[in-house]
């Protein structure tokens, strides 16, 4: 290819081997003159510079990158087709000194996931994008997509491209450089060896403004496609240097990283300290790992009744109190759009090991609070199991004896208390009693997580209580 050559050791972040061809480990699966291995060259490169490989998470989309995790040996997610912006927003919050790279092409980026990278980029994410544009969607074969030239034919511009019909190429690098927030934009290409030497820069000026904490950074790339465009590699790198640029100008679009502070971390729920120094008050007063819970923790917890219960506040408040108690958790919500009395059901997940997915299919445990949530999913619970019942008795036709049935009517005692809403507390005392898993210490510190108010707080640890007493006073086996 023009002017091309990239002399150097192969890059560290890529694997030895190739494994998505096995035949030949050598060879990706790009067509000969694409630019997705140029750049992957380039970002490989960058990577091993700054020595970040082991903390670099790489979000690759729906396009021909999709297999980029087969050659780049960092971490992965493969991301929904034009989600990648929003799954990086979630990996660079939870893990906000990780490096996170998104990369996806024009169709990915500029059509179905207009409004997440618009929406990243105007909340200034402080991760790194990069935007392969080379003016079609090469994986399906060569349709339109928003970056398409005027008058350019594609298979659903038979015509070629028409402003009247299909609107204008999007200039996504202007677009995003009018926002506010974006730290650094430009737009390169591949089109010869000087380019691809500035494609180089950019990337490194990109990745370090992530490096730094500033923010958010984009990257557009003019990438050769030469199987879709029928092109050769050399002609290719030719369209990209003299048509393509002539649509999508070069050059950096907003460069703010000199009036930009450096991002403070997010603040954790709770300071660490306190959660250490009371996890290990926990400890020291023997309370922890408590006798029944001596052996490894692997609890799969589906909570369900009708919104305005605090299902999903209940989830919340266990998930991290075995955070908080060094459990591997998850939560997961799910609730109708009505805000009050739609079903509402939470999976939870509280593990010694690594928690493989937050889908809660055949649960351990139930926590039913209303006879409809008990009937829709007693069946799915694993033998062995445990339901725990808001009511005096479970319903006769609504049983298995397989499983131990604990019937507690969580609201009557919470209406005891003064407030029905703790109903839910009461739920968790009585799990707690049966299944104690979490250090007292954990709980509390959840609860101030969650719940605002001394008093509250107070009425809740109540609820609790009076929980444990009622369980450990009604057990119920069929
Ligand atoms: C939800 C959804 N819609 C459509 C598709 C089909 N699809 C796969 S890749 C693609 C476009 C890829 O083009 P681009 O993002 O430009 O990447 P390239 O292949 O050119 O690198 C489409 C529409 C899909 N996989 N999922
Ligand atoms: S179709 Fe185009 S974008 Fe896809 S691998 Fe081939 S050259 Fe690259």
């Amino acid at each position: 290819m023009d002017g091309y050559v990239l002399a150097q050791a192969r890059s560290q972040c890529f694997y030895p081997r190739f494994e998505r061809k096995p035949e030949s480990p050598e060879s990706t699966h790009y067509c000969p003159g694409c630019g997705h291995g140029i750049l992957h060259k380039l970002i490989a490169r960058v990577l091993d510079e700054f020595g970040v490989q082991d903390r670099t998470v790489f979000v690759s989309p729906v396009g021909c990158s999709v297999f980029a995790y087969y050659y780049f040996d960092l971490g992965h997610v493969q991301a929904a087709h034009g989600r990648a912006s929003a799954v990086a927003t979630a990996i660079k919050r939870t893990r906000p000194d990780s490096v996170v790279l998104c990369y996806q092409g024009d169709g990915d980026l500029a059509a179905i996931g207009t409004a997440e990278i618009l929406h990243a980029a105007n909340r200034g994410e402080p991760f790194t994008v990069f935007f392969v544009n080379n003016a079609i969607y090469g994986m399906t074969g060569g349709q339109a997509a928003p970056t398409t030239p005027l008058a350019a034919v594609s298979t659903t511009t038979p015509y070629g491209r028409s402003a009247l019909n299909d609107g204008y190429p999007l200039k996504m690098a202007e677009l995003l450089a009018s926002l506010e927030a974006p730290v650094y934009v430009e737009r390169v290409a591949l089109g010869n060896g000087k380019q691809i030497t500035a494609a180089w820069r950019a990337i490194r000026t990109a990745i370090d403004v992530q490096r730094r904490g500033l923010g958010f950074s984009f990257i557009e790339v003019l990438s050769p496609c030469p199987t879709v465009w029928k092109l050769t590699p050399v002609e290719a790198q030719k369209r990209v240097r003299d048509e393509l640029t002539k649509v999508f100008p070069l050059g950096v679009k907003c460069d703010r990283r000199r009036q930009t502070v450096p991002r403070s971390q997010p603040p954790a729920a709770l300071p660490a300290d306190q959660v250490e120094v009371l996890l290990r008050g926990a400890e020291a007063e023997g309370e922890w790992p408590h006798p029944l819970a001596c052996q490894p923790v692997d609890v799969r917890l589906k909570i369900a009744g009708f919104g305005g219960q605090g299902i999903q506040l209940l989830g919340e408040v266990i998930a991290q109190a075995g955070m908080y108690a060094g459990l591997h958790v998850s939560w997961l919500p799910s609730y109708g759009p009505e805000m009050r009395s739609g079903t509402s059901n939470a999976s939870v997940r509280l593990s010694t090991n690594e928690v493989d997915s937050p889908v809660v299919s055949r649960p351990t445990h139930l926590i039913a609070l209303n006879e409809p949530s008990l009937r829709k999913f007693l069946a799915s619970v694993e033998p062995g199991g445990m339901v725990f019942y808001n009511n005096e008795s479970f319903p006769t036709d609504c049983v298995r004896s397989d499983l131990e049935l604990v019937a507690v009517p969580f609201t009557q005692q919470a209406d005891r208390l003064g407030d029905p809403r703790v109903a839910n507390m009461v739920a968790l005392g009585a799990w707690l009693e049966r299944v104690p898993c979490l250090p007292d210490g954990a709980l509390e510190l959840a609860l101030k997580a969650h719940v605002k108010s001394e008093s509250l707080i107070a009425l809740n640890r109540e609820a609790i209580q009076q929980g444990r007493l009622l369980c450990a006073q009604r057990r119920y086996r069929t």
